[in-house]
């Protein structure tokens, strides 16, 4: 066990907020030892973590890698096989087989790049299989030229690099429930993912075909058996938005659009259209399902609100998160990700009691533009129940709402682009679980099921 090495002295000089939260800088002191911090059993229940046998002393003596060659070398490596539980948690209930999602494990991962194998997936028929061979980019309507684009004539123009999240305009929908949802972090708020991608401006391909006056809209199609279509404006095309071919520096994977898918930074999933086939200039928007029926808010007046792009800012503690247990008092590293779809994160605070005080939390630079962002913040954990949460504020000085403004500000019909603020309720037994803040005026509203619907 690692002894607590934060004394009464270090805590009281250090102290930023109630309840234990320490100074940001504090691991970065000098003369302060801090060998490790706490232990954290991760994803745990108690009663698992109460019967793990103690550690005994190891020998390396008896550690086979020390003594024998190592495997061969791969052509493609995999994680080790002691992480088979760093996986994409697959929706259980796909109302059809192919049309579900898959969540990207936020709470067992760090840094703020997701790997391609746990980028969260969301597809509404299932993962084409696509031959780049025979995949074509049509760019037509209100153009003086229509042009057709191979993959190989695509790879041919120059390319930009984006880091960005993407995240889908359903994520974290459990939030609307009635109850708090009991999921792991990344199990009911992942279906967000930050990567590199690598592609061709838009605005190159638009300036090639040549815009009419009247072009308003692009409509992009991929070319899955769903045949979604999505209203782009022409504005933003022309802005930031590009074709990915590259994710994380390889090709992009099947599941999140080869052999090219757009890419709308900052603006909710479903625009970024994935398996990319057709890009249509019109005046007006398609209005198709997506746009209508789904991604829209009904408010209280009865009317719906549509195409809610940019995604508002949101941030979540990652560790410790639901599930999690801390096996004893002492200290930890509260950490977790921030962002936002209207630019840069400017400030992250933390609270340990319940949000009667707050702390700023250390940002990982570089702090990027539509970017998943680390934060981190010191914690000493007195072993009494404890509520954490994380707060932010991005560069347009939006700050992330408390669940019941949210509520308050978007009636009780919510389904999509939920981005309250998050609480963990830690026990006097270290169980982590999620609470929502206490409104006696909410008596009612229809649950959701985590898995039912995430368009
Ligand atoms: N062609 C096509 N594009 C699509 C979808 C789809 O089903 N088909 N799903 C959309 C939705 S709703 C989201 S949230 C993102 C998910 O991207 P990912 O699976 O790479 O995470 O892709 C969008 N693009
Ligand atoms: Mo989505």
């Amino acid at each position: 066990m690692t002894k607590d090495r934060v004394n009464d002295q270090v805590l009281e000089e250090n102290q930023v907020a109630g309840n234990g939260l320490l100074d940001r800088r504090l691991f970065l002191k000098k003369g302060l030892q801090f060998g490790a911090i706490t232990t954290l059993a991760t994803s745990t229940t108690l009663a698992t973590a109460k019967s793990e046998t103690p550690k005994t002393e190891i020998n390396p003596a008896d550690l086979p890698w020390m003594k024998t060659p190592g495997e061969p070398f791969s052509i493609y490596g995999m994680p080790s096989k002691h992480e088979d539980d760093v996986v994409r948690y697959p929706s259980p209930n796909q109302v059809v087989p192919g049309n579900g999602v898959s969540w990207t494990p936020l709470h067992k991962m760090e840094g703020t790049i997701t790997p391609n194998g746990l980028h969260y997936e969301r597809h509404h028929n299932g993962v084409p299989q696509i031959d780049p061979k025979k995949h074509r980019l049509l760019i037509h309507g209100l153009v003086k030229n229509d042009l057709t684009f191979s993959i190989d004539d695509l790879l041919r123009y120059p390319m930009q690099s984006k880091i960005c999240f993407i995240e889908c305009g359903g994520n974290s929908n459990a939030g609307w429930n009635k109850l708090p949802a009991q999921a792991e972090a990344g199990y009911f708020n992942g279906m967000v993912s930050c990567s590199e991608w690598t592609g061709v401006p838009l605005s190159v391909l638009l300036d090639e075909v040549g815009l009419r006056k009247k072009a308003k809209w692009i409509i992009a199609e991929g070319a899955d058996a769903f045949a979604m279509q999505m209203s782009i404006p022409i504005e933003k095309a022309l802005d930031d938005a590009f074709l990915a071919l590259y994710q994380n520096g390889e090709r992009i994977r099947p599941e999140n659009g080869y052999p090219l898918r757009l890419i709308v930074p900052g603006w909710e999933g479903v625009l970024n259209v994935k398996w990319l086939r057709r890009l249509k200039v019109t005046n007006r928007p398609v209005m198709a399902r997506n746009e209508t029926s789904k991604y829209t808010e009904l408010q209280a007046s009865g009317k719906a609100r549509i195409f809610t792009f940019p995604i508002e800012a949101k941030s979540l503690i990652t560790s410790p998160s639901a599930h999690m247990l801390l096996k004893e008092k002492g200290l930890y590293q509260i950490t977790g990700l921030a962002w936002s779809g209207r630019g840069k994160v400017s400030k992250v605070e933390v609270s340990a009691d319940a949000g009667k005080t707050w702390a700023e939390a250390e940002l990982q630079e570089p702090v990027l533009d539509r970017s998943l962002t680390r934060f981190r913040l010191p914690w000493h954990w007195n072993g009494k129940q404890s509520v954490i949460m994380s707060r932010v504020t991005d560069e347009t000085g939006y700050e992330q709402p408390e669940r019941n403004k949210l509520v308050k500000e978007r009636g009780r019909k919510g389904f999509f682009h939920y981005n309250a603020i998050t609480r963990w309720q830690v026990d006097t037994d270290g169980f982590v679980s999620h609470v929502y803040e206490k409104d006696e005026t909410q008596k009612d509203n229809s649950d959701i099921s985590i898995d039912s619907d995430w368009d």
